[in-house]
């Protein structure tokens, strides 16, 4: 059995934490042959589940699904009672896995690891423990949980009550009868919604304290979902990869019914289907838009709302139950089994902290602004200092004497979750920055706990010995890991994941959102590309691939993934008119558009026939500035309707008239037709634009691609012709060029919507090979002196980039004033998909700061 560690023990690799994660961990090492000391504060096995034994603890994933599953033997010797198994039934299994795999030999209960400091010169990490013990070992894995470090309480007095005092995070192992007491909980997270209901039926006044009012829905708990079963039973190898591979680690059909366009009998349907099923990841995805879009959010947020208004009787008390401060799922939702029943008992009472704060506790009980409450027992359901507080509670020196915790000052920094920078050799299972808490965290501490020793089997196999990640691939994936984030509504509400539960502690959003698919995608992606963005060393040397694994924006990532599926022909190989319909048909099913003060369409002259063009006027009182726009589509495709979502977007956040002009296209009208009508839409506007409802003298152009090409030749030409006087021109993602050797071409030519075959398909169709430097279609070749200011747009994965970027360049070193805008992680078409591609939203709001500057008056 379990003999204490001795100051010259040296182990191949230390785990801390005896729980989900730390049992399997501690199995595959083992197999791997290594050496292995676990150590575990508790006096036994089981970690979240040893701890939290409050009265109505369950799991919240179905356990079908809750349960390891490396070993099929183990999957037929084990079989769950219930579709949530309470927190006895979890420990027993984790009990049986211990002993079945005779796990405990290696496991040192009752010690927790103090310290881990990295002796450079051994290469090895050197950790002592509270009981005093030191050892010595290659690797130091933390399995010690996302939630298992209690919030300090962070309410006055609390050291005055005089009675009884539990935390539902470490409940007595004996467990507390509250019968003939008056009981306060404070907290209504997942703990205290769940021990509520309980402690309700034994106490004979239970008083609730509630600062926010929690989304929560009804378990349905019983046996487990027939469906489920029979799948395992069918095939269960078939059942976990559909589980390894979805988006929650739970398998699940997802949805394209969008909140923003369901009709009012869909949206009910659905939802009573979710609130029904008592499954997290059904209610969380009614609609695939609910995450990002809060009106689509407010559809679900409020059904649920009117659910609890149907349960619980007194109006005013269900009215405080009803969660309204944040959106739903942005903080945990909860399941329950008659939570909101619960008030409607005599006995049970509900103080909503934030009409009555508390203001201390005393030696009776609780004051709060305006009551004086006496109990006889005070539950605290307070929380968890997540994700980074276990990690943060041991003194984790690395590479030249640098602490964690001073690392991490300002939030967690992270590579793929699984290890962080100056720290070689140390492993964390569902860090920071991987899905874990977002996730079935059975699938994803398998998947960690699996990268992990298999990366260590490789190291072992290639004469390594230490591994790190690089300061490049490490900041990529936090700046990956936030861009998922960013999109969702996550980062605006007081939660937990963001570290706003806990006072002082930096708000950053903590785990990985992209899902768990993704998720193992990235972290195979990694291993496959040669440890990409590891360094990893030993006798023989060292190997780096330095780079980062993710630089697409994700949810442009998601729009090219479904493009593809699909399916459709590759534009340069339709003709003209087919191309045309095809945009038309894609445009169709676009979201609804921005709103805007006011749209009509109307005529101007051009110098072949009248030119048709349509007029955004922002809703605040004009006059405004004009900007005349000219739409993309490589001089052949495009027209007022295909731009129409990214001039509302420019029109409102700008504050200025478009004027989106349909100039002729090719190959009916070639080069330079396009030219030649932007430069006479640029004059007309600027003659007419106190009719349009501008402001004269205040008129600058814009395009986009092929648009972003003729609104920089109208700009030459304006300057050529003595006028009209151009304020500025933004030049989003243009063609300024036809040379087509750049560097961008080559790694964005293929994939990214924008190709170069259709690149070559458009100059065909716009200009002979001879016309190509003519300034008029290459405004590069031009001559740029005496030029207005510009905003130039440039996206990451765009053939086009450099040669906007030359644009730039070249501007700049003519004189004029230049603006450039870098749509990170963006392709050509990504950043004006208004509606779809959210993470086009921040660029497009620096794009019409742009704009605005371009205007003496501007704001
Ligand atoms: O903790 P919480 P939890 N004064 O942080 C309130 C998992 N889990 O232990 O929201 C007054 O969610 C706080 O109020 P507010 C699950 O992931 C799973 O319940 O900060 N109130 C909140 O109401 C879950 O999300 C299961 O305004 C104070 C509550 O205390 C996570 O663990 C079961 C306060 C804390 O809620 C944490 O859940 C249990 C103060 N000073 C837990 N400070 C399953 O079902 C805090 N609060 C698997």
């Amino acid at each position: 059995m379990n003999k204490p560690a001795e100051a010259t023990d040296r182990f191949d690799a230390v785990v801390v934490g005896a729980g989900f994660s730390g049992l399997y961990m501690l199995y595959r090492l083992r197999r791997l042959g290594l050496s292995v000391k676990v150590f575990d504060s508790a006096d036994d096995v089981g970690g979240t589940w040893y701890w939290n034994r409050y009265p109505g603890a369950r799991c919240d994933i179905p356990t079908t699904d809750y349960t390891y599953s490396f070993d099929p033997e183990l999957e037929k010797e084990w079989t769950w009672s219930e579709k949530y198994a309470t927190q006895p039934e979890i420990l027993d299994y984790l009990r049986f896995v211990a002993d079945r795999y005779g796990l405990r030999a290696d496991i040192e209960f009752a010690t927790s690891v103090a310290s881990a400091h990295w002796d450079e010169q051994e290469r090895r990490w050197s950790i002592t423990t509270d009981r005093g013990t030191r050892l010595r070992c290659r690797y130091y894995i933390m399995a010690s949980g996302c939630l298992s470090m209690p919030k300090s309480l962070d309410i006055k007095g609390t050291e005055r009550f005089a009675g009884e005092v539990y935390f539902t995070s470490r409940w007595p192992h004996e467990g507390v009868d509250f019968t003939g007491q008056r009981v306060a909980v404070i907290g209504t997270g997942s703990s205290g919604i769940q021990a509520i209901p309980l402690i309700a039926r034994q106490a004979s006044q239970l008083t609730v304290f509630q600062r926010t009012p929690n989304f929560s829905v009804p378990a349905h708990n019983g046996p487990a979902p027939a469906g489920r079963l029979t799948r395992l039973a069918q095939d269960r190898d078939e059942y976990r990869d559909a589980a390894r591979w979805s988006p929650g680690g739970v398998p699940v059909e997802p949805t394209d019914v969008l909140g923003v366009t369901a009709s009012e009998s869909v949206a009910r349907e659905r939802f009573e289907d979710a609130w029904k099923a008592g499954q997290l990841f059904s209610i969380l995805g009614v609609f695939a838009d609910q995450g990002v879009n809060p009106k689509s959010n407010g559809i679900v947020a409020e059904m649920i709302r009117e659910k609890i208004r149907s349960i619980v009787h007194d109006p005013r008390t269900a009215d405080a139950l009803c969660p309204t401060d944040h959106y739903f799922g942005t903080k945990r939702p909860c399941l329950d089994t008659g939570y909101f029943e619960t008030y409607n008992l005599p006995h049970v009472r509900l103080v909503d902290l934030r009409r009555q704060p508390i203001t201390s506790i005393t030696e009776d009980g609780i004051d709060t602004a305006d009551e004086s409450f006496g109990f006889d027992a005070i539950v605290y359901a307070t929380g968890f200092d997540a994700m980074t507080g276990a990690v943060a509670a041991v003194d984790v020196t690395g590479r030249d004497g640098l602490s964690l915790t001073e690392k991490w000052a300002a939030g967690p920094s992270t590579y793929l979750g699984l290890m962080t920078a100056g720290f070689p050799n140390f492993f964390m299972i569902t860090g920071p920055g991987s899905p874990s808490v977002l996730s079935n965290m059975a699938v994803s501490i398998e998947q960690h706990v699996d990268w992990v020793a298999d990366c260590l089997k490789d190291m072992r196999t290639e004469g390594f010995e230490t591994i790190e990640p690089t300061p490049l691939a490490e900041s990529g994936w936090d700046q990956h890991v936030r861009d998922c984030g960013a999109i969702t509504l996550h980062p605006t509400a007081n939660s937990w994941y963001m570290g706003a539960n806990v006072p002082g502690k930096p708000r950053v959003f903590l785990p990985y959102i992209g899902g768990v698919a993704v998720y193992r995608q990235a972290c195979d992606d990694v291993v496959a590309r040669d440890y990409l963005g590891f360094r990893r060393t030993g006798p023989g040397g060292e190997r780096c691939l330095d780079g980062v694994i993710r630089r697409m924006q994700p949810d442009v990532s998601l729009v090219l993934q479904l493009m593809a599926k699909l399916g459709l022909p590759p534009m340069e190989t339709l003709s003209a008119d087919e191309a045309r319909a095809m945009m038309g048909a894609a445009a169709a099913t676009r979201p609804p558009s921005p709103e805007v003060g006011e749209v009509t369409d109307g005529l101007m002259p051009g110098p072949a026939g009248d030119l048709p063009y349509r007029l955004y006027r922002p809703p605040s009182a004009g006059p405004h500035p004009v900007v005349v726009y000219f739409h993309g589509g490589g001089w052949v495709l495009g027209d007022l309707d295909s731009d129409d979502p990214l001039c509302r977007d420019l029109c409102v956040r700008s504050d200025t008239v478009i004027v989106s002009v349909n100039y002729r296209h090719s190959p009916e009208a070639r080069f330079p037709a396009a030219a030649d009508d932007a430069f006479a839409a640029l004059r007309w506007t600027a003659s007419h634009a106190a009719e349009l409802g501008g402001i004269p003298g205040q008129v600058a152009v814009a395009g986009w691609s092929a648009g972003g090409n003729i609104a920089a030749v109208a700009c030459q030409r304006a300057r050529d012709a003595g006028g009209p006087r151009v304020s500025g021109q933004l030049l989003i993602s243009p063609v300024t060029d036809s040379d087509m050797t750049r560097p961008s071409y080559a790694e964005n030519g293929d994939g990214y919507v924008l190709t170069t075959p259709l690149m070559h398909w458009f100059w065909d169709y716009y200009a002979d090979p001879a016309d190509r430097g003519d300034p008029r279609a290459a405004p590069l070749r031009g001559n740029l002196d005496g030029l207005p200011p510009a905003c130039v747009v440039t996206a990451d994965f765009d053939p086009l980039r450099d040669e906007g970027l030359a644009y730039a360049d070249a501007l700049e070193a003519s004189g004029a004033q230049v603006r450039r805008v870098r749509a990170r992680g963006h392709t050509h078409t990504s950043v004006t998909m208004v509606g779809v591609v959210i993470s086009g939203a921040p660029v497009r709001a620096e794009i019409a700061e742009a704009l605005r500057n371009f205007f003496p008056s501007a704001p």
